[in-house]
């Protein structure tokens, strides 16, 4: 039986060391994914932190289509995380790297160390607005479509690199 691919949707963020070659690593890195094609990446964008300090973070989203589960698309995120130094000293600390998944595809999944949709991507514009630069029409499970979410979110800072 053939499987079909699941479109997923990745937050990338980095605020520590060259976090633009880091993102732009990253991206090229998720391309190379097992049983993953890289299907879409937005524009890098500089935001300034969202509940959290240290230098402006650069902001995109990639979208793959994977036969991997949501479980093992984590544990490949994680490893790219690992590989590019991540440390994490406290909440919200700065980082080298972070890849968070917003969507996997329709699903909603909630266990102890998964939770998607992405439970604060409603309320962030470093992830609402490169998401919808993607795709204008995305719908987030369980909360309609993204662009509704965009106007509360006006006061922060983001610019298209
Ligand atoms: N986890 C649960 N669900 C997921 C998911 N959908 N994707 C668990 C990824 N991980 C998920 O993550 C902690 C644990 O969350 C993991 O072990 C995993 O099992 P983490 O990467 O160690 O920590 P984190 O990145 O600090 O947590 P999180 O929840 O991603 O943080 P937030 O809330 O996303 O905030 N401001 C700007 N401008 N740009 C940013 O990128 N990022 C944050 C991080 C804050 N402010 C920011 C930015
Ligand atoms: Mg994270």
């Amino acid at each position: 039986m053939t499987r079909s691919r699941t479109a997923c949707y990745i937050g990338i963020g980095a605020n520590l060391g060259d976090a633009r070659t880091q993102a732009e690593a990253a991206i090229a890195a998720l391309a190379q994914l097992p049983d993953t094609t890289l299907a879409a990446q937005s524009s890098l964008f500089r935001t300034a932190p969202v509940d959290a300090g240290g230098d402006d973070y650069i902001n995109a989203v990639a979208r793959v289509d994977t036969l991997l589960s949501a479980e093992a698309l984590l544990a490949q995120l994680q490893a790219l995380e690992h590989a590019a130094g991540r440390e994490r000293p406290y909440r919200n600390a700065p980082r080298t790297l972070d890849l968070d998944l917003l969507l996997y595809g329709e699903e909603r999944v909630a266990t102890p160390t998964l939770e998607v949709p992405h439970p604060r991507m409603t309320e962030r514009a470093f992830v609402l607005i490169p998401l919808l630069q993607i795709d204008p029409f995305i719908t987030i499970p369980g909360h309609g479509p993204a662009h509704q979410f965009v106007a509360a979110v006006s006061g922060q800072s983001i610019q298209k690199l």
